[in-house]
């Protein structure tokens, strides 16, 4: 039988008695529980029903359970979709649907909101509450605590996870196997991971970063986690000194520097702190070395490739750039008409090529197609250069994108809410720069000429079906939107217009 997956990050755990999860209130989940704890989800699952290659879509929060979820799945050979705890049904709704979900797991309080999503895909729907308890603890503890793993090869799915689309719907990203397996053996090398590791995880773990670098890392390297449920500043401080290691996206970075008890003295004992799934100022990386003497070392990736690139251990971890392709993954950078590959130096679109490359959108053909070559370059939409020493900068984005604390935000789904508004003749959605998340949403809205929009009743319909940190943070009126000579919104000169909005950029 062979389930390499299960095997690097799971089965080769068996046994061992060292702490894997670290908790809030200070008690231990050893590798060796933690591999019973999945192996008995495993059997959930199967005994519900679901065959390899089944999704299961999850809604829950941080927990060692909903960690273990992942585990299970792993096993089993089901295709695991975690999903943002902040969306809301409407959002929900289509991720479940169109993935085709087998079995929804959700937290009790929102059992009744989805089982009727539940129903129409003839789902089973188990519930996970974040004291991990539910129907599907219930289930897992009359289950053995071994279970023999499915048979899985690196080209099979491991996990799904939707990003949103540009112009249209979500896409599914398919991961597989090879993708995480490949990717966290490399980046527990190249940042030079070990048993002896303790890493602060106080991310969330439905997306890439907290699930598949942080998670995957530390199971490669047979480390530990403090498993914080939230990105809490206090918790974050308190348990640092029995950390070695840090990864957060640059919000945490940036409020950690607000804090006077964030010292030279409380990181010294630190081996890294690594940043990732936006843009760290330079400002942030100088005013971080100055306080702790430690270089965050900055990485960049996407949610269809994990990571690509990451800045050096051992060399120079260069400031506003994201240091070089890992090994095994090529970046050219291209022109975005021609597709032909630019001089050094030059700015063009990112091309990445390698086993970490996703292997499409999930029943979208035609997406995939767009975005993925026929010669296995992924076509990432970021704009950045390589520079004389081999370092690549991201300098901007070729796609309509905002990244709020770590979120990606496409306007173009916010404006589809804002259109259909009372009194909202048409809307355009910007990013400006923020303190603590980095950018925030502005709407820009024309009025129709017979009503005059009511802006909060616009924000609170708008709540409704989006998720709270999709939400404008800020609603202007204008007469009419800037607009090229082919009629598309130019909206370099609303985010020009606007970029002081929430102070001096
Ligand atoms: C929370 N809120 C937000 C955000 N987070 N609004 C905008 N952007 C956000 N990121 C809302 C809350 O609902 C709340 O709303 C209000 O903002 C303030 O909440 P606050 O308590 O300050 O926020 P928080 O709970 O402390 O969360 C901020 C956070 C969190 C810690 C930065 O967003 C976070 O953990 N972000 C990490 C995201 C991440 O892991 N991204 C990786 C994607 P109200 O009070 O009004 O109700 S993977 C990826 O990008 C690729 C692959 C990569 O390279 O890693
Ligand atoms: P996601 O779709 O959540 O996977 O977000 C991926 C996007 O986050 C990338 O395409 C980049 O635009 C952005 N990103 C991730 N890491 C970095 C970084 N270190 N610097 C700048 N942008 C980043």
């Amino acid at each position: 039988m062979t389930n390499a997956l299960y095997d690097q990050f799971f089965g080769k755990h068996a046994g061992k008695e060292t702490p894997f999860l670290i908790l809030e209130d200070g008690s231990v989940v050893t590798h060796a529980e933690f591999l019973k704890i999945a192996s008995q989800l495993a059997h959930v699952l199967s005994a519900i029903g679901l065959e390899p290659g089944d999704r299961v879509a999850a809604q829950v929060q941080k927990s060692p359970m909903a960690l273990a979820l992942y585990g299970a799945c792993v096993q089993a050979g089901i295709v695991f979709l975690p999903l943002n705890t902040a969306y809301t049904v409407d959002e929900l709704s289509y991720f479940i649907e169109d993935s085709g979900a087998k079995a929804i797991v959700c937290d009790g309080r929102s059992e009744h909101l989805l089982a009727p999503v539940a129903e129409k895909l003839a789902a089973e729907i188990e519930t996970l509450n974040a004291d991990g308890t539910g129907t599907l603890t219930d289930r897992a503890k009359l289950m053995p605590t071994e279970f023999v793993p499915v048979e899985r090869t690196e080209n099979d799915l491991a996990a799904l996870l939707y990003t949103s689309g540009t112009t249209g719907r979500s896409k599914g990203a398919m991961l597989t196997q090879g993708n995480l397996l490949s990717n966290a053996r490399s980046l527990a090398e190249q940042w030079k991971f070990s048993a002896d590791d303790v890493l602060m995880h106080a991310l969330p773990i439905f997306h890439t970063h907290g699930l598949f670098v942080a998670t995957n890392v530390t199971l490669e390297a047979g480390a530990a986690m403090i498993f914080l449920s939230k990105f809490d500043q206090d918790a974050v401080i308190g348990f640092l000194p029995k950390a070695t290691t840090m990864m957060g996206v640059p919000t945490f970075y940036s409020r950690l520097l607000q804090d006077e008890r964030f010292t030279r003295n409380l990181t010294s004992h630190m081996r890294l702190f690594i940043s990732g799934s936006a843009p760290l100022l330079a400002e942030t990386h100088v005013q971080f070395e100055q306080r702790t003497g430690h270089r965050i070392l900055e990485r960049y990736g996407m949610t269809e490739t994990s990571m690509n690139t990451s800045n050096p251990y051992d060399g120079e971890r260069r400031a506003g750039t994201v240091g070089f392709p890992l090994p095994g993954v090529e970046l050219k950078v291209t022109d975005p008409a021609t597709g032909v590959t630019l001089s050094q130096g030059t700015v063009g679109q990112l091309e990445v090529r390698g086993p970490n490359v996703f292997k499409g959108y999930w029943q979208m053909p035609e997406k995939t197609a767009e975005e993925l070559r026929e010669d296995g370059f992924f076509i990432t939409g970021d704009l950045g250069k390589i520079d004389e020493d081999g370092y690549v900068h991201i300098v901007g984005r070729n796609k309509d994108l905002i990244i709020s604390g770590g979120y990606n935000i496409y306007p173009k789904e916010i404006e589809l809410v804002l259109d259909a508004q009372p009194g909202v003749r048409e809307s355009a959605v910007i990013g400006v720069p923020h303190a603590d998340f980095g950018e925030t949403v502005v709407g820009v809205l024309v009025a129709d000429t017979k009503t005059v929009p009511d802006l909060d009743a616009i924000l609170q319909t708008a709540g409704a079906s989006l998720a709270r940190f999709k939400h404008p943070r800020k609603l202007v009126m204008v007469d009419s939107l800037p607009r090229n000579t082919m009629g598309k919104v130019q909206k370099n000169i609303l985010r020009e217009q606007y970029k002081n909005a929430f102070g001096p950029a």
